[in-house]
């Protein structure tokens, strides 16, 4: 495998590699898209429970729609081993309702992720993804959206033993592409996915959105409300 050691006249020489986290940073899918799914999945399973979208946001702490819906059953009386086979079963049917819903065109980009992909690919950047989402719904979601071959390593919270802000997913994508962490740049909006960038030794830059705005983000190389806000990529670094 080879790599940019000259760097690209935009990027600084150390950048061989971006990796982008998938819910909230290449796509806007939290309130709209995984919420509308959850409570769907409460609702076929005869479940009083739904999430409006202000609850949903403090839910968004625990990472991995499994876990989320363990913890927030567990809090409504759930024993903890029922708890556990229940969300197990809902999140396989949220994971069915939310992978229709990829397929039907329904979790867009976010504005500027495109443009920006097309420019690290022109510069000669390697890319990747570091998710904590599913690998059923991730896999189609990037294939309807991007190019073939655009990512050249892709893991998904499926293959990890632990969740972010638990540094797995980083370390298991940096060892697929054989390279140091101080080569690579994280592109995360959360403090979680931050969290977990910088525990696995990688740069990372957030990309707010409405759900993690007031966040704590100590530690970003840059912190930016939106992609298109970007001056190209050196915009994305500094
Ligand atoms: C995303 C998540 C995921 C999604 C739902 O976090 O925590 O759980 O909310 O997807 P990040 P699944 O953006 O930090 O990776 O239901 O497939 O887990
Ligand atoms: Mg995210």
């Amino acid at each position: 495998m080879s790599w940019n050691t000259s760097g690209s006249s935009d990027l600084p020489a150390w950048c061989s590699a971006v990796v982008f986290d998938v819910d909230g940073t290449l796509v806007d899918s939290e309130r709209d898209g995984h919420r509308i799914a959850f409570n769907d999945a409460f609702a076929a399973a005869g479940l009083p429970y739904r999430w409006d979208a202000e609850e949903y946001g403090r839910l968004l702490r625990v990472t991995g729609g499994r876990r989320r819906l363990t913890m927030f059953l567990e809090g409504r009386g759930h024993g903890v081993g029922e708890a556990a086979e229940l969300a197990a079963s809902l999140h396989a049917d949220k994971t069915a309702r939310f992978r229709d819903l990829v397929e039907s065109g329904g979790v867009p980009p976010r504005p500027g992720v495109r443009e920006l992909i097309g420019e690290l690919a022109t510069a000669g950047v390697t890319l990747a993804v570091a998710t904590t989402g599913t690998g059923e719904w991730v896999r189609p979601l990037l294939a309807r959206t991007f190019d073939p071959g655009t990512f050249a390593v892709v893991v998904t919270g499926t293959e990890v033993p632990e969740l972010k802000p638990d540094p797995a997913v980083y370390r298991e994508v940096l060892a697929r592409l054989d390279l140091p962490p101080d080569r690579a740049l994280a592109v995360e909006d959360s403090e979680n996915g931050l969290r977990a960038a910088l525990a696995a030794g990688l740069r990372c830059v957030v990309v707010t959105n409405d759900y993690t705005r007031n966040q704590d983000f100590t530690g970003a190389l840059a912190i930016h409300p939106e992609f298109s806000a970007h001056d190209g990529l050196a915009g994305l670094i500094g």
